[in-house]
């Protein structure tokens, strides 16, 4: 692929290799390209989550075609920047598959390999825009702070709400909450399943900016657009120093946190939350 191929072309290329059908890649023509020649294709991509009617929640092959489409644009030369959202107006992603998670059991999840995906997406060396919209909640709110920078919409909320489903953050929450809005605070949302509104998370430092919600995409491509006028090498040289400084010990946290959250797959208490949520009851919990 060139650096002049024409746009329709390079989405058509990018959803041919994917081949994805819980995840949109496009290059949107509105696209900001503030460095770009009038001439050049858009070096920002946009990535859609796209199950609108379960609130985008992430079940593990939208999450391994979504890390897919990820190294995909990573390995695209053209591509300098990376914008994600959830399709529809209500949600960015109201979370894990609940119906999938909730068979699981601690060692099917051990030995399925489902969580690579997180990983993939960690090591995603482009910056990652997420323009977020309505909830941002559980593994949705974990694949936005997998991001490098949120734009989140004013009806925008955040929140790590496993807890009310018997179980805890399993994809990054426990850390990245907690270096992003510090420990008394993750507490709080985590221990209750409590969340955010959007000009709270801009208040404790999750969010970049909020804007008013129409114009969250714009806003994130804009900003995205910005980001992809700066030289290239600087920017993943930059931004993979950044996360350096936040991740001296993300690693060991991360794979605690994992461990802890398959260990809870195991107790009759998320077995109980996942089925209440089905069925639409309130759990009863019973401690085992
Ligand atoms: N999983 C599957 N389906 C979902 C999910 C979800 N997380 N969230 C919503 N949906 C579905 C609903 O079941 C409903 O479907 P249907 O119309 O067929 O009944 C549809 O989306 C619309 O949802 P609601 O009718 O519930 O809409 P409301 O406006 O009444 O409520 C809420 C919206 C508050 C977001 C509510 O849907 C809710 O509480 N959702 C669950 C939020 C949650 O608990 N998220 C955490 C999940 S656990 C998790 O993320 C662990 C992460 C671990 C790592 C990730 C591994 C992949």
């Amino acid at each position: 692929m060139t650096d002049t191929a024409p746009p329709n072309d390079r989405v058509r290329q990018t959803r041919d290799a994917v081949q994805a059908a819980l995840v949109r890649v496009d290059y949107p023509a509105t696209a900001p390209r503030s460095a770009a020649p009038a001439t050049s294709v858009p070096a920002v991509a946009l990535v859609t989550l796209d199950r609108p009617k379960a609130l985008n929640a992430l079940s593990f092959d939208l999450l391994d075609e979504l890390a897919t489409a990820l190294e995909q644009l990573d390995a695209d030369p053209a591509c300098r920047a990376i914008v994600l959202t959830g399709s529809g107006e209500r949600a960015f992603a109201a979370g894990a598959d609940i119906p999938e998670l909730a068979s699981q059991t601690s060692a099917s999840l051990t030995a399925g390999g489902r969580f690579r995906a997180w990983d993939r997406i960690a090591a995603i060396g482009l910056p990652l825009i997420a323009a977020v919209r309505g909830f941002a909640l559980g593994g949705g709110c974990e694949l936005a702070m997998a991001c490098d920078m949120i734009v989140a919409a004013e009806d925008a909320t955040f929140g790590q709400p496993e807890i009310l489903i018997g179980v805890m953050p399993g994809a990054g929450g426990t850390q990245r909450l907690t270096r992003a809005i510090g420990k008394a605070r993750a507490m709080e949302l985590i221990l209750t399943g409590r969340s955010l509104t959007a000009r709270e998370a801009e208040a404790r430092g999750l969010v970049t900016r909020v804007v008013p919600a129409e114009a969250t995409l714009d806003a994130a491509l804009e900003l995205a657009a910005s980001v992809a006028s700066m030289p290239p090498r600087a920017v993943r040289a930059a931004k993979a120093a950044i996360l350096d400084a936040a991740e001296q010990s993300l690693r060991d946290g991360l794979a605690r946190e994992r461990e802890a959250f398959f260990a809870l797959f195991d107790t009759d208490d998320q077995a109980e939350g996942m089925a209440a949520f089905s069925q639409k009851r309130p759990p009863v919990w019973s401690g085992h």
